[in-house]
């Protein structure tokens, strides 16, 4: 009896450690989906990147667009090595680090105040220089959005008054994680009818579906439409799981019949009642799509219903919607 006590107790034991241990790893691991807001995290434990993109910077590269189509959300890196010779008679071989705690005194430098001849990143958006040197740090591009109008770009160049006379180059790396888009299906590529399938859907009693490869989406083949001759509300609508009291930012392409002006889109609790944030949209000029940018706080929601709708002004009208994102700022 005794014996098979102990015995049960050694098998207890055993499973107890398999189980912690199995515990420990699924703590330690990689999860398998990236919940929101999590690419400043992702940039700083050097998990998988989303893109990235390597070049050799020449030393006479005053500015060189390096990135893209940075969106919200986004964090880079900029990592290099290599060195570049600054020219003239007293010049110097320097890595991307430049001349250390040696800024450059103004405008006639690319980057005033960056330390002379380092590598460094401009926000295109903005304009504004920054430090790049061997390591950026990792950089959210979300801050850095919210000033400028300029493209979303960013460049990369040697800081150095006089290029012509440089030889030698930084290899550059940029590595950019960006936060997943709570929306899915955000450009109706998964729709296989159509009709509104999960995870869309419709509120109200007009003619509304799914554009199967007609040559109206904004990007790939489908997107989703509204087309009613009668008055009321009408939208594509979308529930989607948010991290409570955080910043998001909403965006997605219209195209309407241009002949109302009562177009609404935003988010707003599952339960109805006021939206989170909701901003206006109408009387776009056919035939072209439209970027639609909301910001919002998700307050104490879970869990939000995303939609694009429009009071239809009860004469013939539509709108086409495609590729809709919410990331986590
Ligand atoms: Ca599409």
């Amino acid at each position: 009896m005794s014996l098979t006590h102990r015995r049960s107790g050694r098998w207890l034991g055993a499973l107890l450690a398999l189980v912690v241990m199995f515990v420990l790893q699924a703590a330690t691991a990689t999860p398998a989906s990236a919940g929101p807001g999590e690419a400043m995290q992702k940039c700083e434990r050097n998990w998988p990147d989303s893109h990235s993109w390597t070049a050799d910077i020449s030393g006479t590269s005053r500015l060189v667009t390096a990135m893209g189509n940075l969106e919200p959300g986004s964090v880079i890196r900029i990592t290099a090595s290599g060195s570049v010779h600054n020219g003239s008679w007293f010049g110097q071989w320097r890595g991307p680090t430049g001349s250390f705690d040696d800024p450059a005194p103004d405008a006639s430098w690319p980057a005033p105040r960056v330390d002379k001849f380092a590598l460094y990143g401009t926000w295109l958006r903005s304009g504004s220089p920054f430090h790049a040197g061997t390591n950026s740090g990792c950089l959210d591009y979300t801050s850095a959005r919210a000033q400028g109008n300029g493209p979303d770009e960013l460049g990369v160049g040697v800081n150095d008054d006089v290029h012509h006379d440089n030889s030698g180059s930084f290899r550059v790396t940029i590595r950019v994680w960006t936060n997943s888009s709570e929306v899915s299906d955000a450009g109706f590529e998964g729709q296989s009818t159509s009709s509104l399938s999960a995870p869309w859907s419709g509120e109200g009693r007009g003619f509304k579906g799914v554009d199967l490869n007609r040559r109206f989406a904004h990007t790939g083949r489908d997107n989703s439409f509204v087309h009613t001759g009668r008055p009321g509300w009408n939208a594509i609508t979308q529930r989607i799981r948010v991290m409570p009291n955080r910043m998001y930012r909403m965006t997605a392409w219209v195209r309407t019949s241009g002949n109302f002006t009562s177009g609404v889109f935003g988010v707003r609790p599952i339960t109805g009642g006021t939206p989170a944030g909701s901003a206006r949209f109408g009387e776009y000029a056919p035939p072209r799509y439209q970027p639609l940018v909301l910001d919002f706080n998700s307050g104490q929601n879970g869990e939000l219903t995303a939609f694009i709708g429009y009071w239809s002004p009860g004469y013939d009208s539509w709108m086409q919607v495609d590729d809709v994102r919410i990331w986590a700022h």
